[in-house]
């Protein structure tokens, strides 16, 4: 029987340039897996906890040092001598070792690295590719990416209130074909900016971050840049929104205020939670989008409902800080018809096996599911081969720009090359909408 020899962990960079923490699984006949953990900015508040050290000698006290400790000491110790191919069984042990609600003793950093790392040493072990390792040998399904291009809410040091402007070539044949789309869309936008005296470098996740004065005209120049690239706006690419509300909602006024855009003592808008649906349905009206994230703050679940009740039949409206990939708010979200897609992120929850319940739960309720890397990431591709796995049809990992995004993709290319030509590309959300 194969079993688990050694687990080891090391500080490492994320691409912010802040510390997160690397776990490298070594297995008794030799096989080695490995896996980083992301960090997000713009967080849930009821996700799992990213543990830091708290040591303002060391970064600031954003050191992973305590999490690299416990998990060479206390996991190891446990973890020494068990299968890794039963990944139930070590998140089941991981998640009582901690002991807590939030992992909050060794963190969810700690936790989902050795959680993931586990995964990919088992599929050393076997000696096949983690896609097939974590989904089996039946035909694969690429995800249709979402491009974030432009950054604007905690990614970016812009006016812009709404956190992401995405564009979902969803009508390309491939996922190799969907990327060319996305990145020609990509190098058209910034001639464009470039024409309009706008600033071209990039925010966190890739996109672009200029200081455009309203969401309308970031709309505007997406819509110029899909058809000056050649491509029919709606029909071949939509856009897609992560407005990322709970970053400005004030919840003692109920008012979702444009705060970025007046701290900049620039003209702002003050919204109740009606005024911020019907806004959001007056640029569904205007522009060809399908896919709103986190329209609405976490904490607002009486508006999530009227608004996926108003706007359900037209766009995907998925929820991200409200269910922060946990199923007791999943399942809340469910009951009171809340949203009708969920955003996937394996450290809002802490383990894998925890997010793939999460993954099937919400396809039972008949929601969407989008795989999502963090604005924080590292060069692991662990998303695109989870995001093939579990044939979620949807990828959101940032711009087709910066390294550690490109990665995704990159990878994505690798297993489309590798399924010779019979990989199949899908997108989820149009499959759900032209149904409905
Ligand atoms: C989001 C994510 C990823 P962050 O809000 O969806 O784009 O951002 O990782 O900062 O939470
Ligand atoms: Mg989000």
């Amino acid at each position: 029987m194969t079993t688990i020899e050694q687990i080891d962990a090391l500080e490492v960079l994320d691409s912010r340039g802040l510390p997160t923490i690397m776990v490298r699984v070594l297995l008794d006949d030799g096989s080695v897996g490995s896996a980083m953990i992301p960090s997000g900015a713009s967080t849930g508040t009821h996700e799992a906890l990213e543990k830091r050290d708290g040591d303002a000698e060391r970064y600031g006290g954003k050191g992973v040092l305590t999490c690299v400790q416990s998990v060479k000491t206390e996991i190891h110790q446990m973890l020494k001598g068990k299968s890794p191919f039963q990944q139930a069984v070590i998140d089941e042990l991981l998640i009582t070792l901690d002991g807590t609600e939030n992992k909050s003793r060794l963190g969810a950093n700690a936790i989902l690295g050795t959680s993931l790392a586990v995964a990919r040493a088992g599929a050393a072990s076997k000696k096949i590719e983690l896609y097939e390792y974590l989904g089996g040998f039946e035909r694969v399904y690429l995800p249709c990416p979402m491009f974030n291009v432009i950054n604007g809410g905690a990614h970016a040091d812009n006016g812009l209130d709404f956190q992401e402007f995405m564009i979902r070539p969803h009508a390309a044949t491939s996922f190799s074909e969907a990327l060319r789309w996305g990145c020609e869309v990509y190098q058209t936008l910034k001639k464009l900016l470039k024409k309009k005296g706008y600033a071209v470098n990039v925010g966190d996740e890739g996109g672009f971050a200029p200081d455009v004065a309203s969401n309308e005209e970031c709309l505007d120049l997406l819509v110029d840049a899909i058809c000056q690239a050649g491509y029919q706006p709606g029909s071949d690419i939509s856009l897609a929104l992560d407005c990322a509300a709970s970053e400005f909602f004030d919840a003692k006024k109920k008012l979702y205020i444009e705060k970025k855009k007046k701290a900049k003592g620039k003209s702002f808008q003050e919204r109740t939670p009606e005024e911020q649906i019907a806004y959001l349905s007056s640029l569904l009206k205007a522009y060809p989008i399908d896919s709103i994230e986190d329209g609405l703050a976490e904490e607002d679940w009486p508006s999530w409902h009227k608004m996926t009740k108003e706007l359900s039949s037209k766009v995907q409206i998925v929820g991200d800080d409200i269910f922060v990939t946990n199923p007791r708010f999943l399942e809340r979200g469910i009951e009171e018809k809340s949203a009708n897609a969920i955003l996937i992120k394996l450290n809002q929850i802490g383990t894998l096996t925890e997010t793939i319940d999460v993954v099937e739960s919400a396809r039972r309720a008949g929601f969407r599911t989008v795989i999502s890397h963090r604005s924080g990431e590292t060069e692991d591709p662990f998303i695109a081969d989870f995001a093939v796995a579990l044939r979620t049809g949807q990828l959101k990992t940032g711009a087709p720009c910066r390294s550690e995004r490109t990665a995704k993709f990159n990878r994505l290319l690798l297993i489309e090359h590798l399924s010779e030509g019979s990989a199949r590309f899908i997108d989820s959300n149009r499959e759900a909408l032209s149904s409905s």
